[in-house]
């Protein structure tokens, strides 16, 4: 191995040496930015083969911040053969896996490097708020791959007695395998974490991957393939394809050599997603998909933790957040006190450039879904529910949406069956002590990701945790995710976990090896 890595390096095909980086450059918060703009595709940076390309826009200001690639079907193609390739005939393959958990981990530290970097291109590409995007954005992704590095040689089958051929004996053995060349379809609220969510569980399963980034965020994506590059993994294993749905993604779903694909975004595209993946070759698939996700609030709760992190279930990250509180219920005894305590810290919010240190509040990530949210707050004012405060766009450029409550929300309205999947608080007032009611409205919805409890009452607690038709129950707590716990939704939410041992086994297979003796 050591003589033909100095025979490479010799001959000049070191990976590290041989990459050739275009970088768009920027002076932007007390440094330069180095972003790369092409499809990575086997290891190098390379044009759209059609030469095609897209501005990508910051929301703070609607200015263009660089053009980037876009991928056409050829181009997916050829992502696909270089991780094809690598699979079946590189070094990866062939690689202990205990080495494949010191290149995530390499990779990891380079993240951490890069933090600030990473934050930045997320902050002006995403509109998150810059602290937000150093702590959950880039903060996350790193202990992401930190985690599912520590999984690497740690895949294990199981051993199992069979019924023996007597005279002869039997033994069945599983192993758990990689499933080869996988694509992962991601969308745009979290950027470089929904990434990292999906490719350190599907790198640490030993697969290599074709990742198409949202076409309005694709940035720190592309970013992350250098520093994958740097770290040191194989041309191949890592492909990144900026491009539309429509097109690239498309083409990712019917691939016949792709034989896994991992999807976050909207349940009408994972549907259409899932029929693709089925007609074309079977593949496994995983959604994570839309949600809205109930909050029940009862009277005897802590109002001010109440309040406070009822706010973050709804506000947290402009509200593009996937387990955002779609519908909060208030016990009536609390209702008035908390919706006027609400009213009270939105006004101290601070809404203004994500990049500054003091900033609450950033921009929407883009103008459709600007013009969407505006949409969605007309609608709840036609159908009659009350407009506390918020429900317009603020004043100044960029897609800033203020921060927004309605209360009197029915079960009929639109505002409460359809997610926004912005700063909107949708509030519903329930009868003191009916749970069993307001479980009913809680869980009548086609939507299981979230939802949360907040009351003193263990006992009700739990009985609520039971009885709520969701992936995750946050119980006096919200937005409590973690690296170690499985995520993911039921219902038309979507199946297959992120995070946690569970989605290795999204990226896995099990072969039964049986021997007799
Ligand atoms: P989508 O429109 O579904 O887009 C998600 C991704 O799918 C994008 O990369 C998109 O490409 C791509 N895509 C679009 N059409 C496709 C097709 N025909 N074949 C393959 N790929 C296709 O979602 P969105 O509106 O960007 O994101 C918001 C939604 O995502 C919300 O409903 C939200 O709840 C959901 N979400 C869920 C979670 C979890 S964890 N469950 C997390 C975040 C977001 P383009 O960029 O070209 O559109």
């Amino acid at each position: 191995d050591f003589l033909q890595m100095v025979v490479r390096k010799l001959r000049g095909e070191d990976q590290e040496e041989e990459m050739v980086v275009d970088y768009v450059s920027k002076d932007i918060n007390n440094m330069t930015l180095k972003m790369p703009y092409q499809c990575f595709i086997n290891g190098q940076f390379v044009d759209a083969e059609d030469g095609q390309t897209y501005d990508t826009i910051n929301p703070t200001d609607g200015s263009t911040i660089c053009r980037v690639s876009y991928a056409s079907v050829a181009d997916v193609d050829k992502a696909v053969a270089a991780a094809k390739d690598a699979f079946e005939n590189g070094e990866w393959g062939r690689m202990n896996a205990r080495e494949r958990g010191r290149l995530m981990y390499r990779l990891a530290d380079l993240m951490e490097e890069h933090q600030e970097e990473l934050a930045t291109i997320e902050t002006i590409d995403s509109g998150a708020v810059y602290t937000l995007a150093l702590k959950t954005h880039v903060g996350m992704s790193v202990q992401t791959f930190r985690y599912f590095a520590g999984w690497c040689d740690k895949i294990q089958g199981s051993t199992i007695p069979i019924n023996q051929a007597r005279p002869n004996r039997n033994l069945t053995f599983t192993k758990k395998e990689p499933l080869g060349v996988c694509a992962i379809i991601i969308p745009w609220n979290y950027p470089l974490m929904m990434l990292a969510w999906k490719s350190a569980a599907c790198l640490a399963a030993g697969n290599t991957l074709v990742l198409k980034p949202a076409q309005v965020t694709p940035l720190t994506a592309l970013k992350f393939a250098e520093l994958s590059a740097k770290a040191g993994f194989p041309k191949g294993v890592i492909n990144i394809i900026p491009g539309s749905g429509g097109l690239a993604g498309q083409r990712l779903s019917e691939h016949p050599d792709i034989r896994k694909l991992g999807f976050t975004g909207s349940t009408a595209i994972g549907k259409q997603i899932m029929k693709s993946c089925a007609v074309s070759n079977l593949k496994k698939v995983s959604l994570e998909l839309g949600g809205k996700s109930p909050l029940i609030i009862f009277g005897d709760c802590e109002l001010d933790k109440a309040v406070r992190m009822g706010m973050g279930a709804v506000y947290f990250n402009k509200g593009e957040n996937c387990i955002a509180a779609g519908r909060l219920f208030v016990e009536e005894s609390i209702h008035d006190e908390f919706v006027r305590r609400v009213v009270e810290e939105i006004k101290k919010m601070k809404i203004g450039d994500p990049l500054d240190r003091s900033t609450d509040h950033g921009p929407q990530n883009h103008k459709a879904h600007l013009d969407k949210l505006l949409q969605y707050c007309e609608t709840g004012v036609r159908e009659g529910a009350t407009l506390v405060c918020g429900g317009r766009q603020v004043p100044r450029p960029g897609f800033f949406m203020e921060p927004t409550v309605f209360t009197d929300v029915e079960d009929h309205m639109y505002l409460a069956k359809e997610e926004s999947f912005g700063p909107v608080m949708v509030i519903s007032k329930f009868k003191h002590g009916d749970i069993d009611g307001v479980l009913r409205q809680a869980n009548n919805t086609e939507y299981g990701l979230a939802s949360g409890v907040f009351t003193k009452d263990i006992n009700k607690a739990m009985y609520v945790s039971e009885k709520l038709e969701a992936g995750t129950v946050f119980i006096n707590t919200y937005n409590k995710t973690d690296v170690a716990a499985p995520f993911g939704g039921v219902k038309q939410s979507g199946f297959g976990k992120d995070l946690g041992e569970e989605a290795l086994r999204e990226y896995l297979k099990t072969k039964a090896v049986t021997l007799e003796y």
